[in-house]
């Protein structure tokens, strides 16, 4: 590249200023930007403008890395990864960056010194929720360690306007509010108004042949949408490599036939325009999927389109050829929320630029890879035909030829036989007709992989079970992982210091390393320093509680803590029984001599969950009367934090003593939250479900609480015909503190209010509580037990980290690069400033 800078030119002070990292640039560049950027002067500047001024002094320092990125990317061609996701839950950027720049002391000290304080600077941002829960906060964590282990990669997905709502609690119940993130400005995105893609719905589609013989299809859109591209640098710990996640923001086209279609209807126009844009104004806020929405359809085939094109684009600067596309990119689908993408590469290829059949479906099929999150049938997408043939007409048809093929080739395996046809066939046809999403991924995808060990076998016994007989070299599990960076580093300094002390900061690109702490579990000295770390943590816990509820809780009580989704199968009830045992037993003793707990509860339910928040609903109303009640003399305490988010789950893993994972075994596809309670130190109650099989592996059957029917038992007891009556009538204990509930007794005399959840646990439990109470109660009780022996807990919680190696994103990814994508990493040299 010729230099920008004209010769003779001083570069060294220009690159100074926005790359330097002594105090006097970092003050400096601060001050600038909040002159130029915010055209605020200090004496009138809010926390914001300072926010904003530090973030951009911040992405200054990550640009020149990011430029260089891309510069070698380009130059070497290199083999890239796209990570396809409807959700990135990213959390707070600032800090993650500060420490994988490795400057946040040197950031510290300048604000310091210009008279700020960066935790108040740090809390003014707002979290990016574009996400729900697990599935989008794992695609943070592999951006993150794609980004670390230097792989080149792109995430793409969707600029929602609007991230998960923010959850708010009145009167106990949940309120939703509108999450209005970008309200301030986004420091960390660049607008690329340039690079946009057009994106077609409905119309007909009509066909042809060319003067050359080929036959055509043409698609007439009823009308089209712009994908406007948004970029944010995604930068690995301490290396040079700076990733770039691709969100696509919906705009109209005005341009579009504006005159035929609206002359003298200005009003239409506009409308139209709102119309285009409501594409990507909100997120869906079910974390398992929701069936039959249009809008939700359009989400994903405009932010599959709109990246498809893209490294089309991409690939085309280089390569004329496109029946290699497979080599260059390899697509992840995180979940079926992308998998129309299947048919649009096809459609693409073929219609757009004239591949034939058999070469497109060769680009496509060595091009995808899917990743299935969930076990659970209602939650497996599917379309209704008439909605696809209404919104992608072209797409229904191509859909069609996909399956007539796919079929044609399954009568090979299955002479005769039409059972396995009707359960592979792309679209169902036992009623309605729907295109099978699910089946649509694994027909066009040349891997398949579950999220945990469990998870994956039991796709290949259960939903996927048909397509895992014939396919099943396609087949292998992939365990999630979370990164260390944000989860240790980030939200627990304390830690970070303790661990690094003793075996240096190796442990935090190479996580398999804190094996090195595992013979100090034993050492006196470093017990009581790890213990007075994960103390420290819990007081900083117990003032945000104060500050946000009100409610005072004791910091030495047991951290006993349930954050996630609110969902039944999740079992948070389950949790709530217990605490109704306990405050029970002392009602009936009040001098009962128990450990002393403070359960810790955070989670958003769907809004339209009606169940899920009558859950919160319950929990709070059990912390009204437990958290008064004299008898109770504060030995137990029930806390709902309102707006539980990426932040906020910053300070709770720290300060964790027991992380509750109490799903039905064979529901928890793997969990995430549960490595990150572990990491830092927390002991784990759960059952034998998702990841948390391979976590008791990884630290032990002794260091571990495991309580409840396994997936086996829990099968074959709905088999036999599952009755939760005979537990409650055998269950003395349990009967009465179902009858508490049903009494009014949390609810001022309503006896109403708890009934739809109490008949569902009485009739039909559909996820085993009954089943599991004994065991759960029992298990707690060792829990309990266990915790009244300090050194012996503070050993076993300082083996849970020294053993959670495995459960590092970095690890998931090098797994996914080996066994599927088939990428190495780029090692990338920092070109300087802008020369
Ligand atoms: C699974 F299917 C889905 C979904 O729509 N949303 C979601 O968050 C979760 N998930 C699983 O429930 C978790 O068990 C899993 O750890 C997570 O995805 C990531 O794989």
């Amino acid at each position: 590249m010729t230099s920008l800078i004209p010769e003779g030119c001083p570069i060294v002070a220009v690159e100074d200023d926005r790359t330097g990292t002594s105090l006097e640039t970092l003050k400096r560049a601060i001050m600038d930007n909040l002159f130029y950027l915010q055209a605020r002067f200090p004496s009138v500047a809010s926390r914001n403008d300072f926010y904003m001024a530090l973030s951009y002094t911040v992405r200054d320092r990550l640009l020149q890395r990011w430029i260089s990125t891309a510069e070698t990317y380009l130059q070497q061609g290199s083999r890239t990864v796209c990570y396809f996701s409807a959700e990135f839950l990213l959390g707070p950027h600032l800090g993650n960056n500060l420490i994988n720049l490795g400057i946040r002391q040197e950031v510290e000290e300048a604000v310091n010194e210009l008279g700020l304080d960066i935790e108040e600077l740090l809390n003014q941002e707002e979290e990016p929720g574009l996400g729900n829960g697990g599935l989008g906060r794992l695609a943070a964590c592999y951006l993150d360690s794609m980004a670390t282990l230097e792989i080149p990669s792109f995430g793409y997905g969707i600029r929602y306007e609007f991230g998960i709502f923010d959850q708010e609690i009145r009167d106990g119940w949940q309120v939703e509010v509108t999450d209005r993130w970008l309200r301030y400005g986004n420091p960390w995105e660049i607008p690329r108004p340039e690079v946009r893609m057009p994106v077609k719905f409905g119309g007909h589609t009509r066909s042809y042949t060319d003067s050359d013989g080929h036959y055509r299809v043409i698609w007439d859109a009823h009308h089209v949408v712009e994908g406007v591209a948004y970029d944010t640098p995604i930068l690995g710990y301490r290396v040079n490599t700076a990733n770039t996640l691709r969100l696509w923001r919906a705009e109209a086209v005005e341009s579009f036939d504006f005159q035929a279609f609206n002359t003298g209807n200005y009003y239409g126009a506009v409308r139209d325009k709102i119309t285009s844009e409501n594409i990507t104004k909100v997120l869906y806020p079910n974390d398992e999927p929701l069936q039959g929405k249009e809008l939700r359809l359009s989400q994903q085939y405009f932010f599959s389109s709109s990246s498809l094109q893209d490294m089309i684009r991409i690939y085309l600067q280089h390569n004329p050829d496109l029946s290699k596309f497979h080599q260059k990119f390899t697509v992840q689908l995180n979940d079926t929320h992308p998998a129309i993408s299947v048919a649009e590469l096809m459609r693409l290829l073929v219609d757009d630029h004239h591949l034939d059949w058999n070469t497109a479906w060769n680009v496509t099929q060595h091009t995808f890879a899917y990743t299935n999150h969930t076990l659970l049938p209602e939650a497996l997408e599917k379309w209704p035909i008439a909605l696809f043939q209404y919104l992608l007409p072209r797409h229904l048809e191509i859909i069609f030829e996909i399956n007539q093929r796919f079929l044609d080739q399954v009568r090979l395996h299955y002479p005769g036989q039409s059972d396995p046809l009707a359960r592979l066939s792309i679209i169902d046809e036992s009623g309605e007709r729907y295109v099978r999403m699910a089946n649509l991924a694994c027909v066009g995808s040349y891997a398949i992989n579950g999220v945990a060990a469990l998870h994956t076998e039991l796709l290949k016994a259960t939903v996927l079970h048909d397509f895992y007989q014939l396919y099943p070299e396609r087949f292998s599990n992939k365990t999630n992982g979370v990164t260390p960076r944000r989860w240790v580093v980030l939200s627990n300094p304390g830690l970070t210091g303790l661990i690094s002390e003793q075996i240096g900061d190796g442990w935090i690109k190479d996580l398999d390393q804190l094996g090195q702490l595992e013979p100090l579990a034993n050492d006196h000295h470093f017990r009581a320093c790890w213990g007075k770390t994960k103390h420290d943590n819990k007081v900083a816990l117990a003032e945000h509680i104060q500050a946000k509820t009100g409610i005072i809780v004791d910091p030495n009580s047991l951290f006993d803590i349930q954050v996630k989704r609110i969902h039944e199968y999740k079992r948070q009830h389950l949790n709530v029984l217990h605490i109704i045992t306990l405050y029970q037993q002392i009602k009936d003793n009040p001098h009962l001599d128990i450990t002393p707990r403070t359960f810790i509860f955070g989670g958003k339910a769907a809004p339209g969950y009606f169940t899920a928040k009558l859950m919160i609903k319950l929990i709070t109303a059990v912390g009204d009367v437990v958290n008064r009640d004299p008898d109770v003399a504060g030995r137990l305490k029930v806390v709902f934090l309102p707006d539980y988010n990426v932040t906020f789950g910053q300070r709770v893993y720290p300060a964790a003593d027991l992380s509750e994972q109490i799903s039905t075994a064979g529901l928890e596809a793997s969990g995430t939250g549960n490595m990150k309670f572990s990491m830092n130190g927390a002991l784990t109650i759960g059952t034998l479900d998702g990841a948390n099989v391979e976590i008791r592996e990884e630290v032990g059957a002794e260091n571990f609480f495991l309580f409840g029917l396994t997936t086996p038992e829990v099968q074959a007891l709905g088999a036999k015909g599952y009755q939760p009556w005979d537990y409650i009538q055998s269950n003395p204990q349990l009967k009465r503190v179902l009858d508490l509930i049903a009494s009014g007794h949390f609810s001022h005399g309503d006896t109403n209010l708890f009934q739809p959840l109490l008949s569902g646990l009485w009739n039909q439990d559909k996820y085993y509580l009954m089943a599991d109470y004994q065991s759960y109660i029992d298990c707690q009780q060792q829990v309990s037990q266990a915790y009244q022996n300090r050194e012996q807990w503070l050993a076993m919680s300082i083996l849970n980290t020294a053993r959670m190696g495995k459960f590092s994103s970095d690890r998931s990814i090098q797994d996914y690069c080996r066994d599927i994508w088939h990428v190495s990493p780029v090692i990338i040299k920092l070109n300087g400033g802008y020369q």
